[in-house]
């Protein structure tokens, strides 16, 4: 199975076999489509806009150069909401992944938000029963720059009431719903069922973050992530989004590895390397 291009979608699409595939979307270089083993795992809006006038709601939107509210710019930044480029075509490896590249670099219009020079290279990776993302955010310019960066990763669960996520145990989280700050997680294995809006830090260390419900396990792991947000609007919040499902909350849990507790400052030239990888057990 090759690799095509949707050239007229404005997507690209990894095929490892007639059962696993990943979309990419040029628009946020966002990941829309995961499927292993012909099932999806990704949650993604029915209302989604994907013609470029918002951020896709789900999948997998990234966030740079700021998560959450920002004074010089959209929320959660501008890297969701800007055209990427394919800079390396979809390729089968030797051992079998298909994987490929996309970057964004700094223009007018990113400078008139945040004056400065940056090149983000995005590479995606999937494995036969592996999806890998790798985001390497590189300071072009000649002054250093600091930032907060967060993949948004949207899981398809078939009931949010059967799905468990481990991994925060004895984590300190701020909670948006609560109001609070470093309370620390007593429970294991976390029931979402209410709506819910935490950051917590260091989580899913050493061993990742296990996604159950009764049809899938998914474990993901994450490299300079130290902090992973869990999200779900619930019903309320879902139905004042307009390009949120109604009822999507019911179908999906949204874990999402990043580093945004603290500002991550860069150097002139340096670069940080950020994955998350997700196995299907
Ligand atoms: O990641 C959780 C969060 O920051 C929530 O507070 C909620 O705002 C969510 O992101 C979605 O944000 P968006 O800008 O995509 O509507």
């Amino acid at each position: 199975f090759g690799c095509c291009i949707n050239t007229m979608a404005n997507s690209i699409t990894l095929d490892w076999s007639e059962n696993c595939s990943a979309t990419i979307h040029l628009y946020g270089a966002t990941v829309t489509s995961w499927i292993n083993n012909g099932k999806e795992q990704l949650f993604l809006s029915s209302k989604s806009k994907i013609d470029g006038s918002k951020a896709i709601r789900g999948g997998i939107p990234l966030v740079f150069p700021n998560f959450g509210p920002w004074e010089h710019g959209p929320q959660h930044g501008f890297a969701r909401i800007s055209w990427w480029k394919i800079i390396e075509q979809p390729t089968k490896m030797s051992n079998g992944d298909v994987t490929t590249v996309l970057q964004l670099t700094d223009d007018d219009k990113t400078r008139n938000m945040w004056n400065h020079q940056f090149l983000l290279t995005y590479k995606v990776t999937l494995g036969e029963n592996n999806l890998t993302t790798k985001l390497e955010v590189t300071n072009t310019g000649s002054e250093q720059f600091d930032f907060t960066v967060l993949l948004h990763t949207y899981f398809r669960v078939s009931d949010i009431n059967s799905c468990k996520v481990s991994g925060f145990l004895g984590c300190n989280y701020s909670d948006k719903v609560e109001g609070t700050d470093n309370v620390s997680e007593t429970t294991k294995e976390i029931v979402v069922d209410r709506n819910i809006d935490r950051v917590y830090r260091l989580a899913g260390q050493p061993d990742g973050h296990l996604i159950s419900t009764p049809e899938t396990k998914l474990m993901l792991t994450k490299i300079n992530l130290p902090d992973t947000v869990l999200w779900n609007p619930w019903t309320e919040k879902a139905a004042a989004m307009s390009d949120f499902d109604d009822l999507g909350y019911l179908n999906m849990v949204c874990v999402e590895p990043g580093y945004v507790s603290q500002r991550k400052i860069l150097c002139a030239g340096e670069t940080l390397t950020c994955s998350q990888n997700i196995t299907v057990l």
